[in-house]
């Protein structure tokens, strides 16, 4: 297997583990999110799954969307966002920009408007604040679109919003009232 092959199929294993399944293989995560690093190579090794700490290390720094992160003293990963299990990253509210984006597929847009955002599996709704990184975000789903999301607005009234590590803005829930409205990106839109 080529390195980068390696390197990203660890990382779909690794999303998968540390947000979703870690019970999977036997896996145990501290309520924000860390799981021991000899914990996760033993626990990987059991099913057949050889892992390195050199290999988690390569991961952690070339991952494109700084997906994973060490402990200070190196010895705990954990997943910087996306979870859909329970855990609190102990993120503090920040105030967000005036406006962040929010990529999804056409095929949503009429549940979204009368429903809003909703988190679904994962814990919450992430937002991007480029519309750029939104657009990426919706493609992974179809035809996609990019939302405007009135986030000031939003804070102004009581919703908190929290920065993952990596940048990527997170919130519980957005109301349509703050949404403002839909770019179809140009080469989807034919
Ligand atoms: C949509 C990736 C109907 C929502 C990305 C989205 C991101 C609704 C889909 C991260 C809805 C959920 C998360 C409603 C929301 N009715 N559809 N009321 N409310 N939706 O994958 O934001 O590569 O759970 O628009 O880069 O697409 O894995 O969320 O289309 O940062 O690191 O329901 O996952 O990161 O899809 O992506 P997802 P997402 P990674």
């Amino acid at each position: 297997m080529s390195g980068s092959k390696l390197l990203v199929q660890t990382s779909k294993f690794l999303s998968w583990i540390l947000r979703h399944q870690p019970e999977s293989i036997g896996l145990t995560l501290d309520e924000q999110g860390w799981a021991k690093v000899e914990d996760l190579l033993h626990c990987a090794t059991q099913q057949g799954i050889f892992l390195s700490r050199s290999l988690l290390e390569e991961v952690v720094q070339t991952s494109d969307k700084q997906r994973f992160a060490f402990s200070p003293d190196g010895q705990r990963i954990r997943a910087n966002q996306g979870h859909s299990i329970a855990i609190d990253l102990n993120l503090p509210p920040v105030e967000p920009p005036e406006m962040l984006y929010h990529g999804t597929a056409v095929q949503f847009l009429d549940s979204i408007r009368t429903h809003g955002l909703q988190s679904g599996q994962r814990q919450y709704v992430h937002l991007s604040s480029l519309e750029s990184t939104a657009l990426q975000v919706g493609q992974r789903h179809g035809k996609a679109i990019v939302l405007r999301i009135r986030a000031q607005d939003m804070c102004v009234q009581g919703y908190r919003f929290f920065c993952a590590e990596n940048g990527v803005w997170l919130t519980a829930v957005v109301p349509p009232q703050f949404i403002d409205g839909a770019t179809l990106s140009e080469e989807n839109s034919s």
